[in-house]
């Protein structure tokens, strides 16, 4: 068996752990002043803030149950851009999912004392699966979280859904497995199944120290673990998407105009606002940014 991926700084073998296991583990990546910034910023947060939980059931049971852990933060405003920014970040999310991505999300991920390990997942459920003619189709407005395709972490002889999302969890605090570090199934990614939850399948402890971050491909079986310590571990997970995907959080709605003026180039792209082809226009389809109705003459 090959050594499981562990702290480096080297981009080559991050990219390299990240092909063949499917998560990587990048140390020493930010510095202390932004870090102690970002944990200033979650901290914050308040929980009372979060709007009371929505009545569509399915979809949301997860949600609200994994809510205590997540909070929402609004990428442009929150004073974190170089995260979002952050090119080690970019540069993993280029190597698997090509030049152009999107930041799908920005939430910071608490797990405190006494919280249990969350359920193995994907982070792309919602993407159709590969058919053959003739079989039943995956309709995509009939997927929901509960219609998951199980089956076993081995690679899969049939064709599979490349990645088309990843996950950068970086890391506020250390991440151990004694406080609930993510935990991940290596070479799950390219098996194109979910996990069943009634099996304990071999997952392993993605420990990283603070400042570093443990990075996923969207398809790798992965979970936060069971906090046993007494302090929270905490993180920020910034995922891109590829271009064409609907993004986790609406960045368009969430800024403030004068947040949204003061954006760079590079942000405005990265939260949607660079049109693909002619998708994401507002009232130009031949424009590089598409604008809001407000500054519409
Ligand atoms: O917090 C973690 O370590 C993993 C979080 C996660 O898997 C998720 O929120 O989907």
């Amino acid at each position: 068996m090959t050594e499981l991926p562990s702290p480096t700084r080297d981009p080559a073998v991050l990219k390299a752990d990240l092909d063949r296991d499917g998560y990587c583990i990048a140390e020493g990546a930010l510095d202390a002043g932004l870090r102690a910034r970002a944990r200033e910023i979650v901290d914050g947060r308040s929980r009372a803030s979060r709007p009371a939980a929505r009545p569509d059931a399915d979809v949301d049971a997860w949600a609200i149950r994994e809510g205590d852990r997540w909070v929402l933060l609004i990428a442009g405003e929150c004073g974190l851009d170089a995260l979002v920014t952050h090119p080690l970040a970019l540069d993993l999310a280029r190597h698997l999912l090509g030049r152009r991505v999107l930041l799908s999300g920005f939430t910071a991920h608490a797990v405190h004392p006494g919280n249990t390990a969350m359920d193995l997942h994907t982070d792309q459920w919602w993407l159709p699966k590969p058919t053959t003619p003739g079989d039943d189709p995956f309709r995509p407005g009939d997927i929901t979280r509960s219609v998951r395709c199980f089956g076993r972490p081995e690679p899969s002889r049939r064709p599979i859904n490349p990645a088309v999302v990843i996950n950068v969890m970086w890391a506020l605090t250390d991440f151990t497995a004694g406080n609930g570090c993510t935990r991940v199934v290596p070479g799950s990614h390219l098996s194109g199944a979910e996990p069943d939850p009634a099996v304990a399948w071999d997952a392993v402890d993605a420990e990283v120290p603070a400042g570093g971050a443990v990075i996923w491909d969207a398809r790798a079986w992965h979970a936060s673990g069971r906090n046993t310590s007494d302090a929270a571990r905490v993180g920020i997970s910034a995922t891109y998407c590829g271009v064409q995907f609907r993004q986790l959080q609406n960045h368009a709605l969430a800024l403030r105009p004068d947040a949204f003026a003061g954006l760079s180039d590079e942000m405005r792209e990265l939260l949607g606002f660079r049109l693909f082809s002619s998708y994401g226009a507002t009232d130009d389809d031949e424009a590089m940014f598409a604008r809001p109705g407000y500054l519409r003459a």
